[in-house]
Formats: C-alpha cells, sequence, structure tokens
C-alpha cells in the first residue's frame, strides 16, 4: 500500500468563501489596501513528515513577499517555519510526535514590497491516519466505517482472568489531584450546560446536564451517571483482560478524550449495564449515529476488539457508515513486562 500524501485535502471552503463574501461589506473604505483574513485549511496525518503550504497567494500579485510573520496560536505542537520553495515563501508545517489529532490555527501576517499586508489564518487539522492495510478512502480514518474497518475483530475473551469491578479503580483524584474533585465530578464540571455551584469536598449544587442518551435534561448532579462509553467489563472482555493495574486505571479515568466518560442519566446507564452495540443502542433515535461514532473512536484509542456480533451490528447501521470520527488519539501501549491481573 502506498503512503497517502500526507497534504489530503486544502482550499477554501464554502464557509470561507461566505466570510470574504461578508468582509467585502464590513472593510471600511480607507481599509482598502489592506485585505482581510484569509483562511486555508489542511489536514496532516499524525507523525506525518513536514508539509509546506504556499503561504496565502493573495498579495503575491501585489508584489514579492517582504517579510511573513507568525503569530501561532494554539500551536505549541505543531513547528512552523517560513520557508521558500522556488523562491515562493511556504509555511512549513510539522506536528511535533506528541501533537494529538485536531484543529490548530496559526495567523500570520504576510507584507509585500510594496507595503502591503494581510492578515491570514491557516487551520491545520491533525488526523488519525490509517493503519497499514485498512482501506479508506483518502488514507485517513476519519468515519464510523473506516474505524470499523481497522479495529481488530475477536471473540469475547473468556479465559480464566476473570471481570472483576475493583481491578478497575475509579474515581480517582483525576486531572487536578488536590482540588478535592473525583474524576467523576471533574467530568461532570465539564460537560454540564448550566454550571453547578462547587461547595466544599466538591460538592455539586445547582447546574445542569443533558443525557446524550436519551436526552433527559437533568438537574441535580446526583442524578448524573458517568458512563464508561466501553463499559469496563466490555473492555475486560475486549482486551483489557491482560493489562496491568495503571492501565486499567488510566482507562477507567480516561479524561484524555471527551468521548470515553459522558454524563448520563442513571436510567439509561442501567438500561444500557455493560452491553456492547449488539446488545443496546441509546433510546433516542437521532443518537444513533454519535453513539457508534464515539464508540469505535474509544475502541481505537484503547486497541479494543470488536466481537463479530458487534462489528454486524455496527455495520447494519448503514446510516452511520458515513458519519464523522473525530481524529482519536491512540493510548499507547506499555512496551513490555505488562503482568495480567489474577
Ligand atoms: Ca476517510
Ligand atoms: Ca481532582
Ligand atoms: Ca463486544
Amino acid at each position: 500500500m502506498s503512503s497517502p500524501s500526507p497534504l489530503l485535502r486544502r482550499g477554501a471552503l464554502g464557509l470561507t468563501a461566505a466570510l470574504l463574501a461578508l468582509s467585502l461589506f464590513t472593510t471600511p473604505a480607507h481599509a482598502a489596501k489592506s485585505p482581510k483574513a484569509k483562511v486555508d485549511r489542511i489536514e496532516v496525518l499524525q507523525r506525518s513528515a513536514a508539509v509546506k503550504v504556499p503561504v496565502l497567494a493573495n498579495d503575491l500579485r501585489l508584489g514579492k513577499l517582504r517579510k511573513v510573520k507568525l503569530k501561532a496560536s494554539g500551536t505549541a505542537r505543531i513547528k512552523l517555519k517560513v520557508v521558500k520553495v522556488k523562491g515562493v515563501p511556504h509555511l512549513k508545517v510539522r506536528p511535533a510526535k506528541s501533537t494529538k489529532p485536531g484543529k490548530y490555527k496559526v495567523v500570520y501576517t504576510a507584507r509585500t514590497a510594496a507595503g502591503m499586508v494581510t492578515k491570514s489564518k491557516l487551520v491545520i487539522t491533525v488526523v488519525t491516519p490509517a493503519p497499514a492495510g485498512v482501506r479508506t478512502d483518502d488514507g485517513v480514518l476519519d468515519t464510523v466505517a473506516e474505524f470499523t474497518e481497522a479495529l481488530t475483530v475477536a471473540p469475547e475473551y473468556d479465559g480464566e482472568i476473570t471481570y472483576d469491578r475493583k481491578n478497575y479503580k475509579h474515581w480517582n483524584a483525576g486531572l487536578l489531584p488536590k482540588d478535592g474533585c473525583d474524576t467523576r465530578r471533574e467530568v461532570l464540571l465539564a460537560e454540564a450546560t448550566i454550571l453547578p455551584a462547587v461547595g466544599t469536598k466538591c460538592a455539586l449544587t445547582g447546574g445542569q446536564w443533558i443525557s446524550a442518551y436519551d436526552g433527559a435534561v437533568i438537574t441535580d448532579a446526583g442524578k448524573v451517571d458517568l458512563d464508561h462509553m466501553v463499559p469496563l467489563s466490555e473492555a475486560h472482555d475486549s482486551g483489557a483482560w491482560a493489562w496491568d493495574a495503571a492501565r486499567r486505571e488510566a482507562y477507567a479515568n480516561d479524561q484524555g478524550d471527551p468521548r470515553s466518560l459522558v454524563g448520563v442519566s442513571a436510567t439509561s446507564n442501567r438500561s444500557k449495564s455493560d452491553r456492547d452495540p449488539a446488545e443496546w443502542m441509546p433510546p433516542l433515535a437521532t443518537a444513533t449515529c454519535r453513539y457508534l461514532s464515539d464508540w469505535v473512536a474509544t475502541k481505537y484509542r484503547w486497541s479494543l476488539a470488536l466481537d463479530q456480533a458487534e462489528k454486524a451490528s455496527i455495520t447494519s447501521h448503514t446510516a452511520c457508515a458515513a458519519t464523522e470520527v473525530a481524529p482519536v488519539t491512540v493510548v499507547p501501549r506499555p512496551e513490555a513486562g505488562v503482568t495480567a491481573l489474577r
């Protein structure tokens, strides 16, 4: 399989055109010499080699570029440099090894020899590359069908290392160990549609949450269950049985991806219990595709397998095949020395 071009798609989107059209009406006459910010978008694969993108050509027609000034925002993990390719200024973009998939923005100004200054924006989406051998339309994993295809298929584990909830320690102290809030409350604070008041020992009062599985509006934190998207015992049977205690705890308290833990109504959480999509789907019909998208993303993030029935069930939701799955950061497996709990 030939490796896909790291520069996958670019060019102005409809939104850009709309913004530019709008700017025609909002640009004061005296500023006519300095065209408004233009936006370009690229997708680069995680861990790809550097990609060179021409500095937005808007002003090249107006004369040679004298200076390009970078003012990067949200790009701490993306290396940027202005280079010349055949005399044409380019931005050299390279995600660091640790760069997480997601969207990053760069704002830069360019000054031409004639003194014209333009401000431009580059939106860099770092995407999840497809592993070798997985067929995709464009080398990028970004749909439910593609993630489903990329996941390992294996029967659910039925060996001697039996599932025990207490071997998946949760909730722990969370991202902020000293704030008095455990993982559950940290996530509830992050997901609240109206923030609750936070009292001593992180007691939560008031606030509002919307349960993604059934649409229930909940105004009492005590009635929000924090659900593992892929339930602990389902994870165990899908590969986590072989993990050590630290990885299990990391999984059980995962705040590295907002899809892993989700605040939902207690009734929907209890009806879901430890079931996978072959056995349970959210009661809210409009939640189907989002649920499958988040499910395959979480399995992929943690390198968990699908069983045959589960894969068949996900695939049977043909309306969701093309549903987008936002980029996923895979949690690396420990190199060696993994001792399974017994
Ligand atoms: Ca794709
Ligand atoms: Ca905490
Ligand atoms: Ca399963």
